[in-house]
């Protein structure tokens, strides 16, 4: 059976015309115009930007070798001192931090400041042990305000907006990492956090908001509860979405743009370096610019741990160069990415950090195939018939291990063409990434929905 195959029924008396394209949102900003947060470090040649690195790094390499006592017993044991760094290449010769690092010294072992000099902690739970802390000064926190109205400004938002920020507030960096920033902007910022999706559809509506800000799982199922209870966003003035926190696709970036009416914007950060505010997509929508003035941006082979030149896919490393509470060196996000360095068409400097594609740890391997959560979203979401929602089960049977793909059929979709949309996925799941997988088409509205990162794998088979 083909791609195009078109013998999957519809039942048109339960669409509703969300499939329509001439329905859905163009994929331009509404907002043309050249506003900057901050356009001299925006845009400052390459050469200043290095020399800025160069001068940052040396200090934060020789503050944390003297402040963080884990940090300056892996130097020793790799025998290298700060004195050893005599250009920005050389930071490739100084250890990693890892998140075992920080689990290790729980709850506040690698902090550079005392503890009375830390303003605010966060902590991400973690799916196993002790959570990983982090920790900001008074300067940290003025930093990541700075840095997230950097972002926000990039991706398209402007003081005087109304922004809807349903990133959960918490430990969790999300929520008050985008309010610190909305603020600095000189945005109306509405903290929503995650859940209470009715309410929040109504806030939406009511408050006129013009930027979203979520996960791109939980900005679905609010686009989904707002069509549900009949609230048409795409009719108000809602037009740009920052949506980050997790992986997700192209055709995510169509359905949510689609649904909701806005321009999506890809927005990437980890509490370990910041939270959000650390790569954010511009109006090129080409790449996310990580904000090189305060991180230096590395991939390394995820195995080896060797240096990759630009270009080349591979784990993103990042060392802070200004934070002060929580410096971290050569940090390994597990992330897999590219960098590119190449002029970008809208006039900023700042490297670009390709989209996340998975997380190392994610990484499934299926009878010798190694896939991300993510190709199968790409292979699945756009599919006529399917929804966005979606799940995917590993099991171990027999000698191997098995994937089941889980995927709600469209409310429009008869349950007699249900049948031609599981063959159909199989065979682009077989054709794009290699592998074979179970389809289980199921009933719309039968798998859970996300109030913040989605639990997108159900690993059922035995611990090692
Ligand atoms: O997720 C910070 C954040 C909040 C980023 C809101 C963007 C928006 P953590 O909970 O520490 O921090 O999780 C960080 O999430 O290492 C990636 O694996 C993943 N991640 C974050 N942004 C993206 C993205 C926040 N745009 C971890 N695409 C990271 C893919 C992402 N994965």
């Amino acid at each position: 059976m083909g791609l195009a195959d078109n013998s999957i029924a519809f039942r048109r008396d339960l669409c509703d015309g969300r499939s329509d394209p001439a329905r859905a949102a163009p994929h331009v900003l509404r907002v043309r115009d050249d506003y900057r947060f901050q356009p001299a470090i925006e845009t400052m040649s390459r050469d200043a930007l290095a020399a800025l690195q160069w001068e940052r790094l040396r200090a934060v390499l020789r503050r944390t070798y003297d402040r963080v006592a884990p940090y300056r017993a892996k130097c020793q044991a790799a025998g290298v001192r700060p004195e050893d760094l005599r250009g920005l290449d050389d930071l490739a010769r100084f250890p990693f931090s890892l998140k075992t690092d920080l689990r290790d010294a729980y709850p506040f072992g690698l902090f550079a400041v005392p503890r009375a000099d830390v303003l605010r902690l966060h902590a991400s739970s973690g799916t196993t042990g002790r959570p990983t802390v982090v920790g900001y000064t008074s300067g940290d926190l003025d930093l990541w305000a700075e840095l997230v109205a950097r972002s926000l400004a990039t991706a398209g938002a402007r003081p005087g907006d109304v922004i809807h920020n349903a990133y959960g507030y918490g430990l969790f960096t999300g929520g008050l990492g985008f309010h610190g920033g909305a603020e600095r902007l000189g945005a109306t910022v509405v903290p929503a956090s995650g859940g209470g999706t009715e309410r929040q559809v109504t806030l939406l509506r009511d408050f006129a908001a013009t930027v979203l800000c979520a996960t791109p799982s939980y900005a679905l199922n609010l686009a989904e509860v707002a069509e549900r209870d009949g609230i048409d966003l795409r009719a108000g003035p809602l037009r740009l979405g920052l949506f980050g926190a997790e992986p997700w696709s192209e055709g995510m970036r169509a359905e949510l743009s689609a649904r909701l009416g806005i321009v999506a914007r890809d927005v990437y950060g980890l509490s370990e370096v910041l939270g959000p505010g650390v790569a954010v997509e511009c109006e090129a929508g080409a790449g996310l610019h990580g904000w090189e003035d305060h991180f230096l941006f590395e991939t390394v082979d995820p195995e080896t741990g060797a240096s990759l030149p630009p270009g080349t896919p591979g784990e993103l490393v990042i060392t802070t160069l200004t934070k002060e509470a929580l410096p971290m060196l050569r940090y390994r996000t597990r992330d897999i990415t590219r960098l590119d360095v190449t002029p970008c068409a809208c006039g900023r400097t700042h490297a670009r950090i390709m989209r996340i594609t998975g997380r190392s740890d994610d990484m499934l391997i299926i009878r010798g195939v190694n896939l991300y959560p993510s190709q199968v979203e790409a292979a699945l979401v756009g599919v006529a018939g399917a929804s966005p929602h979606y799940q995917l089960v590993v099991e171990h049977k027999g000698v191997m291990d098995t994937l089941t793909v889980r995927v709600e059929a469209d409310p429009c979709l008869d349950p007699a063409g249900y049948a031609a949309l599981a063959r159909e996925i199989a065979h682009r799941i077989k054709s794009l990434i290699g592998v074979s997988a179970t389809i289980a088409v199921e009933a719309p509205t039968t798998l859970p929905r996300s109030e913040g990162k989605a639990a997108r794998v159900r690993d059922l088979r035995p611990a090692p």
